[in-house]
């Protein structure tokens, strides 16, 4: 096992059963003119972690280590959106309508997609998923399970929204959960600093949380 300094203290971490999970890092969260935008946040500061995610998967594919993607998308027909989510909020674009990067939160449309800095490679597990939660309505938990996975490590984006669901879901699944807290952002600098201290609170009620540094140095 590998000891990595962590909040609320160190994660033990199995090198032959972790796999980096990188959450939902597409253009429609992170570019203008996607879906991100069309609720009326400022998506720039998303972008701040694109090179630290670069720099994590980078890490993991030195190691041989397992990569699983998500995207959150629907299939074109939107069959597998409720109207609870696709009516939810008061923003001129909805899920499945046009904009400047084709219809938004769509499979196959380029909003859609993984920003090129952090797209996957051939290999690496690619998930779609249709809501928050990575493990809801996918294939999630027998691929990860299938692959001999336990412990997981998070980045991506957004931090209290599917970051954190999907965290919650990993660890009610009993999968251990290190959260890398300089690779997730939120469009809300008080939620991201608020989720962790949820996740990392109670002894780790939900997982742990790191640094890339701290996790680099460790993985040395
Ligand atoms: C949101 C996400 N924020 N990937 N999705 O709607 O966090």
């Amino acid at each position: 096992m590998i000891e990595v300094p962590a909040r609320p203290y160190p994660f033990s971490l199995d090198p032959a059963r972790t796999a980096l999970v990188v959450i939902d890092m597409q253009r429609d969260f992170v570019e203008c003119g996607g879906f991100g935008e069309a609720l009326g946040n400022d998506v720039t500061k998303l972008q701040a972690i694109m090179p630290t995610v670069a720099a994590l998967l980078a890490l993991f594919r030195a190691k041989g280590w397992p990569i699983l993607h998500t995207r959150e998308c629907h299939l074109p027909d939107l069959s597998d959106c409720p109207p609870a989510k696709r009516l939810r909020g008061k923003g001129a674009l909805r899920i499945g309508d046009v904009g400047p990067m084709g219809r938004l939160l769509v499979r196959g449309e380029a909003g859609a997609s993984i920003v090129p800095e952090c797209a996957p490679l051939p290999g690496e597990m690619v998930i779609d998923k249709p809501g928050k939660g990575m493990f809801f309505a996918t294939d999630c938990e027998s691929l990860l399970r299938g692959a001999g996975v336990t412990h997981l490590v998070f980045a991506g984006v957004t931090t209290e929204v599917c970051v954190q669901t999907s965290m919650r879901e990993a660890n009610d699944r009993g999968f251990e959960c290190l959260l890398v807290s300089d690779a997730t952002e939120s469009y809300f600098p008080q939620f991201k600093a608020a989720a962790i201290e949820m996740i990392v609170a109670q002894g780790g009620i939900v997982g742990w949380a790191t640094s890339f540094p701290q996790l680099k140095e460790a993985l040395a």
